[in-house]
């Protein structure tokens, strides 16, 4: 790869809906290249990109991976490809956003077959994010009642008439070239022409200078065409559209010819640090780059990837984690194959490589030169949508279950994993039901088994009036009896309120050095709870009166006496439950509308508003946590995987009354259970 100039490289990340041919496309990639000696096929398991275990159980792919190669174009012209297969399955999305924001260019492949899905939206959507150049590949014309100018019409419908065709099936089961074509069959004759037209205006379009040659009625060469095509897909104006039928190998060749030809270089897109400065693509240029993904090999061990920005990288060699201030050490740098990688000397900006063994290096981390302060923009990964407790089917194991999951989570950017300090669970969130059941897959590999249970809702008590509370404490068993008395009054805490505790003891009744420990006994039925067994929040307790006694009172006694006179004084406050109110923003077409927001309300939301965004409906709403749980699931059914959602807790809000009693009565339940 060392005699490969920067320009000459190809950086572009497949996307589209899950079974569009995006693994099909990358076999045949890798057949075509050399770089691989058969064609493999995710459907006999013989893939080079879907080869990891779960992939070939379920025929999807569900990583984000890499793949190096040279590509030989009709010009004779060597062009270095790296492209990125990545998942189509919703769940797996996070992989999307990770390779297409280290890409230079977006391949949206299209089935024929199924026309523009859920998952082809969500790329383009990405690309559009990203202001990403982009191509189109429509696969499956082999397939039964296709047909490729309806597929194109239906595109140019969503996306306009910058999508244009520079490769057309023909009649025979064959591909001609729009551009280069030395051999037209008649029966695309005249669409070839008609396209060639179209082509060189776009590539006139992009250059004063030769929008006047054009309307002057001169030709433009091959290279000034060329030149035109590649600013025009650069900035957006065109996008290219191929046919490929990768497993009869018909349009590879036009489809990586017409990448190299077509799609910028690492260099031709400007990238930006994290302050906004352009960051100098030279080899020469201090080193700098990102890290997008990691993944604990078992051959290699800990494998970093990353996208150089600019400078060199060497092998055997130290950088600065610049995000963490650490230093690092590594071995070789290597070309990823999917599952092989070849060790290099060294690699350039513009390069999408991998480095074995980093020890303090996370994803979205930035390397560079040693002493330098540059950072990368982060990639912001979607927020997880689904969240199980989970525990360990053996005692003991927890631990185990701990360190195992957490290590899955760092190489996973939208798995989350946390201990929820109220109700003590372990929560493991992600993506959807697919995400978090092949994450329990990747546990059991661990030799840890889980159980998956609904996470507890973490409710809170508190009071919404002034009420008494009184607690005597008095024993005498054998020697020294125990003696504690408090009266107190429990109140709702205002905004303003510094102070939860007044001390309101007059005259002595409770002697002062006593009032920590019945200190200690409030925030220990605080913590209890005095309804159902939740947390208490935002009480005002004053202590005003109290007896003690001078041999048998002690701090144990006092302590005793102010937790039950605290249950008491919070029963007679009214108390209630509060619950976490979730700020919810749904994503759908619009005829899903009415079943959504009947379905909100049904929930006990409140829409707060509702609106368009990128062609979906926008429906923002506020509903309880305790009815969320399920909707990653719930969604997809009602829309048929076209509606997305995302959540944020907002704040905590008193429950129903009738609402409350159920969740009172399963404490209550809960508590006999146990006893
Ligand atoms: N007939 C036909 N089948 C194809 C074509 N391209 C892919 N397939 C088949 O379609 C199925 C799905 O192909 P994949 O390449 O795995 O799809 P993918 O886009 O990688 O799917 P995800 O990894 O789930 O996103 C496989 O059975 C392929 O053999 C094509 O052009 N024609
Ligand atoms: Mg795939």
């Amino acid at each position: 790869m060392k005699n490969i100039a920067i320009a000459d490289v190809r950086n572009f990340v497949l996307m589209g809906h899950t079974g569009s041919g995006k693994t099909a496309l990358t076999d045949a990639f890798m057949f075509k290249m050399g770089m691989n000696d058969r064609l493999g096929s995710s459907d006999d398991g013989s893939s080079i990109s879907d080869w990891d275990d779960d992939e070939k159980e379920r025929k999807i792919s569900i990583l984000a991976k890499p793949f190096d190669g040279t590509f030989k174009t009709k010009g004779g012209k060597t062009t270095r490809m790296v492209f990125i297969d990545t998942p189509g399955y919703a769940d797996f999305y996070g992989q999307v956003v990770a390779a297409s924001a280290v890409a230079d260019a977006g391949l949206v492949v299209i089935d024929a077959a199924s026309g523009i899905q859920v998952g082809t939206n969500r790329g383009w959507r990405r690309c559009e994010d990203l202001n990403l150049p982009r191509g189109i590949v429509i696969t499956g014309l082999d397939k039964d009642n296709t047909n490729f100018e309806e597929t194109l019409q239906a595109i140019q419908d969503v996306w306009g008439s910058r999508c244009v065709p520079v490769v057309l099936p023909t009649a025979d089961g064959g591909v001609c070239d729009v551009l280069s074509s030395a051999d037209v069959p008649a029966d695309v004759a005249e669409r070839v022409e008609e396209l060639k037209g179209s082509l060189v205006e776009s590539a006139a379009e992009t250059d004063d200078a030769l929008i006047e040659k054009y309307l002057g009625g001169e030709s433009l060469t091959a290279e000034e065409i060329s030149n035109g095509l590649k600013g025009a897909v650069n900035a957006g104006l065109l996008v290219p559209v191929f046919v490929v039928m990768a497993k009869k190998d018909m349009g590879v060749d036009e489809l990586l010819d017409g990448i190299s030809r077509l799609f910028p270089s690492p260099c031709e897109r400007e990238a930006k640090d994290a302050d906004g400065e352009v960051v100098d693509c030279k080899p020469e240029a201090p080193m700098i780059a990102k890290v997008w993904r990691s993944v604990n090999d078992p051959f290699v061990g800990q494998l970093t990837f990353l996208r150089i920005y600019g400078g060199t990288l060497k092998s055997d060699s130290e950088i600065l984690n610049v995000t963490e201030d650490q230093k690092e050490r590594y071995g070789s740098v290597y070309l990823i194959r999917g599952k092989k990688q070849e060790g290099i000397e060294e690699a350039h900006a513009g390069d999408i490589v991998a480095i074995a063994k980093l020890k303090h290096t996370a994803i979205n981390d930035t390397l560079g030169a040693m002493g330098s302060k540059r950072q990368m923009p982060a990639i912001a990964f979607p927020n997880p949508v689904m969240s199980y407790a989970v525990t360990a089917k053996t005692q003991g194991d927890e631990d185990k279950l701990g360190t195992a999951l957490t290590r899955i989570a760092d190489d996973d950017p939208t798995l989350s994993v946390v201990r929820n300090t109220e109700t003590h669970e372990m929560i493991m969130s992600g993506m959807g039901d697919v995400h978090l059941d092949v994450t329990v897959k990747r546990l059991k590999r661990a030799h840890v088994e889980v159980n998956l249970s609904t996470p507890k809702v973490a409710y809170k008590e508190t009071v919404t009036s002034m009420g008494e509370g009184h607690y005597k404490h008095k024993k005498q068993s054998g020697g020294r009896g125990q003696y504690g008395e408090v009266y107190l009054r429990v109140e709702p805490k205002q905004p303003d309120e510094e102070e939860w505790f007044v001390n309101n003891i007059v005259g002595g009744s409770i002697p002062s050095g006593f009032i920590p420990a019945i200190q200690k006994g409030l925030h220990s039925g605080m913590a209890k709870g005095a309804v159902a067994g939740y947390p208490v929040n935002n009480v005002k307790i004053s202590v005003y009166d109290g007896s003690y006694h001078d041999v048998d009172s002690s701090e144990i006694a006092f302590k005793i006496a102010g937790e039950r006179a605290m249950r008491e004084g919070m029963r007679n406050a009214k108390p209630v439950l509060l619950e976490p109110i979730m700020t919810v923003k749904v994503m759908v077409p619009e005829h899903f509308m009415g079943d959504i927001t009947g379905d909100l309300n049904h929930k006990r939301g409140r829409i707060l508003g509702m609106g368009a965004e990128d062609g979906m409906q926008v429906i923002t709403a506020e509903v309880p946590q305790a009815e969320m749980f399920q909707y990653c699931s719930q969604l997809r059914s009602m829309t048929g995987g076209r509606g997305s959602f995302e959540m944020e807790q907002a704040r905590y809000e008193t429950v129903p009354a009738n609402v409350a009693q159920k969740i009172i009565a399963a404490a209550e339940k809960e508590k006999e259970d146990e006893e």
